[in-house]
C-alpha cells in the first residue's frame, strides 16, 4: 500500500508511534510518505519505502500567524495526486483531520478519491480538543474520518464523552518500538550511579501535565531511605521549575538532567526505575517504553495508564498526587535485588503484549477495510 502519514515531527508520542509505524510498514514493503513540517526525530537516516515531504512555511508580513494548515492540506493534495496514494493516516486531530479533510475534499473536485484515517492519541481530546474554540471542528473531523481509531479504551470512552458523536472509533493500542540491545550498559550505568545506588529515571516533554515536581518529590522521599540518582530526559515549560526545587531540597547533586535525547533505550537500560506521575495520560508511551526495556513504573492510574502498568505486576499505579504513596511504592520495587529482578521481568511480561508485531496487523487490516469502502 502507498501511504501518507501525516504526523508531529516533535519528542510527543503522537509523532514518534507514527514514525515508528511508518518505518514498520516500510519494512514490510509498504510505500510511506511521511508529511510534516520538519525531519521527524525517530526517522533516522535513508530508509527504504520511506520519504519524507516537508510543508514550508510562509513567513509573509500580513501573517500574524502562519497558516500552517492550508499549506499542510495543498502539501497533502501534491503528494497524494503524484504520488498516488492509497490512503491518509493522520495522527493527532489538530490540525491534522482538518487538513486532511480538506485535501480529500480538494481531491474529490478533481476526480481523486483517498479515503483517511484519525488516530486520536490524548491531548488532542483530552486538553486542547474539549477547549470550545476547538470542538466543533474536531467533532465535525472524527465525524468525517473514514475510519477513527484511538491509542486506549480509556481515550475511546473521553471521547464520546466530550464529543457529539457516536460513530465507531477502534481501540488500537501503542506498540513498544523494537530496541536494539546495548552492550556497554553497565559501564554506561557506572558513568551515572555507583555500584550501590538505583537509578530512577522519567522521560517527558516536560508540561504541567507530566507533574515533574511530583517526580521530584517521589525521588526526594525515595532517596532517604535508598540511595538512588534521577536521570530526567527531555525539556519544555517545567524544567526550570524542577532545577529550583531539586535545589531548594538539597539534592541537585543527585538529579541528573539530561535535555532532549534521541535514542532514550539508552537511559533506559540503566535505569531501575521510571516514574509517570501525569495528570492525565491517553496511554503512557514512555512508560510501555521503559517497561519493554525491563524497567518497572511508578505510575498514577490516570486515563489509559492502568491498561499498561498493572498494579502490583509491571509497577505500582496511584491516584494522581499522591507522592508518598508513589515513594513508599518505589520502595517496595528497589529495596532488594529479588524484588527488583521480579518486578523488572514483569515489567517486560507486560511489554510484550504490545509487540510490534502484535500490533502492527491491526493497522494494516484496517488499512485495507478504508481503501475497500
Ligand atoms: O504526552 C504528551 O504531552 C505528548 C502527547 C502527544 O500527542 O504526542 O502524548 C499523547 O500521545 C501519546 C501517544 O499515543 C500517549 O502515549 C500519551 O499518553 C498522550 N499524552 C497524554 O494523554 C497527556
Amino acid at each position: 500500500m502507498k501511504i501518507g502519514m501525516v504526523l508531529y515531527p516533535t519528542f510527543g508520542g503522537s509523532g514518534v508511534v507514527a514514525t515508528e509505524l511508518g518505518k514498520a510498514l516500510a519494512k514490510k514493503g509498504h510505500e510511506i510518505h511521511f508529511i510534516t513540517y520538519a525531519q521527524p526525530v525517530r526517522l533516522g537516516n535513508f530508509i527504504d519505502n520511506t520519504y519524507y515531504h516537508e510543508v514550508s512555511l510562509s513567513d509573509y508580513p500580513l501573517f500574524d500567524y502562519q497558516p500552517y494548515e492550508i499549506q499542510l492540506s495543498s502539501k497533502i493534495v501534491d503528494v497524494v495526486k503524484h504520488e498516488k496514494l492509497d490512503l491518509l493516516h493522520v495522527h493527532y486531530a489538530i490540525p491534522h483531520a482538518s487538513a486532511a479533510y480538506m485535501a480529500q475534499q480538494i481531491l474529490k473536485s478533481q476526480g481523486v478519491e483517498i479515503p483517511f484515517i484519525t488516530t486520536l492519541h490524548g491531548t488532542d481530546i483530552t486538553l486542547v480538543g474539549k477547549d470550545p474554540s476547538f470542538e466543533p471542528v474536531i467533532t465535525f473531523c472524527i465525524n468525517e474520518s473514514t475510519a477513527v481509531t484511538a491509542v486506549s479504551e480509556s481515550l475511546k470512552q473521553s471521547t464520546y464523552e466530550h464529543f457529539n458523536t457516536k460513530r465507531a472509533i477502534k481501540v488500537i493500542p501503542n506498540f513498544a518500538p523494537p530496541i536494539a540491545k546495548q552492550m556497554e550498559a553497565e559501564c554506561q550505568r557506572l558513568k551515572y550511579a555507583m555500584g550501590n545506588e538505583r537509578i530512577l529515571c522519567h522521560i517527558s516533554n516536560f508540561r504541567p501535565v507530566k507533574r515533574v515536581e511530583d517526580v521530584v518529590k517521589i525521588f526526594y522521599l525515595v532517596n532517604q531511605k535508598i540511595p538512588s540518582k534521577l536521570l530526567l530526559v527531555g525539556d519544555g515549560p517545567d524544567r526550570f521549575m524542577a532545577e529550583r526545587i531539586c535545589r531548594e531540597l538539597g539534592i541537585e547533586k543527585r538529579v541528573i538532567f539530561t535535555g532532549k535525547i534521541v535514542g532514550t533505550e539508552k537511559v533506559l537500560e540503566i535505569c531501575d526505575t521510571f516514574l509517570l506521575p501525569s495528570e492525565t495520560e491517553s496511554f503512557g508511551l514512555a512508560a510501555l517504553e521503559a517497561m519493554a526495556a525491563g524497567v518497572p513504573v511508578i505510575s498514577s492510574n490516570t486515563g489509559g495508564v492502568p491498561e499498561v502498568n498493572l498494579d502490583g505486576f509491571s509497577g505500582f499505579t496511584s491516584n494522581v498526587g499522591a507522592v508518598e504513596e508513589m515513594a513508599e511504592n518505589a520502595i517496595k520495587i528497589l529495596d532488594s535485588d529479588e524484588n527488583l529482578a521480579k518486578f523488572k521481568k514483569n515489567a517486560k511480561e507486560q511489554a510484550s503484549k504490545f509487540e510490534l508485531e502484535k500490533i502492527l496487523p491491526m493497522y494494516e487490516q484496517l488499512y485495507q477495510e478504508v481503501i475497500a469502502k
